[in-house]
């Protein structure tokens, strides 16, 4: 029995399916090939249980025997340091991941929540939408700079391309990319990875199972 249990909802609407946080889990398990496997818990109540895992009540969590851990980006910086298909071992190769984890989750994924709600709700172009979008903007103008010159964020694939295409896809959903080739670019060289394919497969499956 595998001592990496995700944790997820047990259903989501249509909607979010394909962009559940525990896709980066799946992604980062499936890259490194540590067994693992998923169980689920319920959407529309969020038990005492529940919250002691995760104290948002939201997803994911990932137990690795007895210790448990919530935040995606915790997640994944757990299990960089299992395998070193997901980040490097040296100091220095380390620290740049760390960086870019941050980056993806603190200085991307900041503007790019907003403005995806905005999107999805129908509210872009109405008040604040300025700031929203240009908030935005300036984070792809750096971001687009930084991927014209590089096919992986830290000169190989690691979890901050993870996360960092996990953020941008969310935006490329809603066209947010149309602007920003070599960003656009990423996304789908990301995205036609093998762990990425069979991670987003079984998000669609797990969810599918339950309606
Ligand atoms: N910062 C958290 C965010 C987790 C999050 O937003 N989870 C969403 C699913 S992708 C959720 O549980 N939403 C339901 C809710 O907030 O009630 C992480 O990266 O793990």
């Amino acid at each position: 029995m595998p001592d990496l249990i995700l944790t997820t909802y047990d259903w989501v609407p249509e909607m979010p399916r394909g962009f559940v946080r525990d896709l980066r889990v799946r992604w980062a398990l499936e890259e490194a090939g540590l067994p693992y496997r998923v169980e689920s818990t319920p959407f529309k109540e969020r038990d005492a249980d529940h919250i002691a895992h995760q104290p948002f009540g939201q997803v994911p969590w990932l137990t690795d025997g007895d210790l448990s851990i919530f935040e995606s980006g915790a997640i994944l910086m757990h299990l960089g340091e299992k395998s070193e298909a997901l980040a490097p071992a040296d100091p220095r190769g380390r620290a740049e991941v760390t960086e870019w984890v941050f980056a993806a989750l603190n200085s991307v994924e900041m503007p790019a929540l907003p403005w995806a709600m905005y999107q999805f709700m129908n509210l872009a172009g109405g008040p604040q939408w300025d700031f929203v979008d240009g908030f935005l903007t300036l984070r792809l103008q750096r971001m687009e700079a930084v991927l014209a010159g590089r096919e992986w964020l830290t000169g190989r694939f690691s979890i901050a391309d993870i996360l960092m295409a996990d953020v941008l896809r969310v935006v490329d959903n809603f066209d947010g990319l149309a602007g920003y080739p070599a960003a656009r670019a990423y996304v789908e060289r990301a995205t036609a990875r093998p762990a990425f394919k069979k991670a987003h497969a079984d998000q669609m499956a797990h969810f599918a199972a339950a309606d």
